[in-house]
């Protein structure tokens, strides 16, 4: 929830080259962080709520609230709404950043909206069925965009909302559609690459209905740092369609993944899985049980 800004705290709108951006009651002021926070590790995000203090002449950030939430990539911090901008082509779904991305805003007890762009140029019914029926709310932007514009803005309103995806989807796209008066830079993509290059370079707020959206710079598959820990133990809570299957599975902790008994490898065999669903369940899965045996060697 957004917490009222001060003479001498606010909200950070925009973090660049060690610079923070932050809204007080009355105006913007750059300042910058102080040593500590370098010296605990700790980085200010855009979203971050922090006390204002003076120092040799300029402003610095000089304490940081408990967070809500944060998101390494993008960074930012207390997320209320998560859109996970796709585009049916230019570039493709990819349904494994897509997994990655909602099991990171579960992780965190967000359910991510779907936004599906570029459906006129081809589309994404099948993005459009699996996530829709997993329980997710899935918007095609060009299917109404009078629709789309007013129910994101509905949701948005008197909160922070974020909106990620991979480079060229098309999130400065929309953002200027829901607040025309924003301009932000976006990028003809190109079509010979068949990948865009990223237009947007940092993380910023923008106030829009009493709350804030943020643009983030695009992501390719690739990016994925191993920075966002996921327990391979918990992993299953994270996906919806598999979770509730997993009560009755012969073994406690069951993997899910080759046990015999297994409920959820039923369901996948009777179809109530789908598969590209439980193949990245298992990716996901290897990768967390990867990386928690390096961490212990
Ligand atoms: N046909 C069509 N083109 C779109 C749509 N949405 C975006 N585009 C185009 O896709 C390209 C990329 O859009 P951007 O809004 O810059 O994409 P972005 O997600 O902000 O990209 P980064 O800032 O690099 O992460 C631009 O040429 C847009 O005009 C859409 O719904 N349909
Ligand atoms: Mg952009
Ligand atoms: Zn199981």
């Amino acid at each position: 929830m957004l917490r009222e800004p001060g003479a001498n705290s606010g909200l950070i709108l925009r973090g660049i080259g060690g610079f923070y951006y932050v809204k007080t009651a009355d105006s913007v002021l750059e300042c910058n962080a102080k040593g500590i926070f370098r010296l605990q590790g700790i980085t200010p995000l855009a979203g971050d709520y922090v006390d204002i203090g003076e120092s040799g002449g300029g402003y610095v950030v000089s304490r940081i609230y408990e967070r809500e939430n944060y998101f390494k990539r993008p960074p930012i911090a207390n997320v209320d709404n998560f859109f996970l901008v796709i585009s049916s082509v230019e570039p493709d779904p990819n349904m494994l950043v897509i997994d990655r991305m909602t099991v990171l805003c579960e992780q965190r007890g967000i359910k991510p909206v779907i936004l599906i762009t570029k459906t006129d140029l081809k589309p994404a019914e099948r993005v459009k069925d699996l996530y829709g029926s997993i329980g997710y709310e899935v918007i095609d932007v060009m299917n109404d965009e009078g629709y789309a514009v007013k129910r994101v803005s509905e949701i948005c309103a008197d909160s922070i909302s974020v909106f990620s995806g991979n480079s060229g989807v098309g999130k400065s796209t929309f953002l200027n559609k829901i607040s025309p008066e924003l301009s932000l830079a976006t990028r003809e993509i190109s079509r010979k690459l068949g990948r865009g290059k990223h237009t947007t370079r940092s993380v910023d707020l923008y106030p829009f209905m009493g709350g804030y959206l943020a643009d983030t710079p695009g992501f390719s598959a690739l990016d994925f740092e191993r920075d966002e820990k996921i327990s391979k133990d918990i992993l299953a809570d994270y996906f919806p369609d598999i979770a509730k299957h997993t009560d009755g599975c012969f073994f406690t902790g069951c993997s899910h993944t080759v046990e015999k008994g297994c409920m959820v490898l039923e369901a996948l065999q009777n179809g109530e899985i789908d598969p590209s669903r439980h193949e990245n369940y298992r990716y996901l899965y290897e990768e967390a049980a990867r990386i928690e045996k390096n961490k212990y060697n």
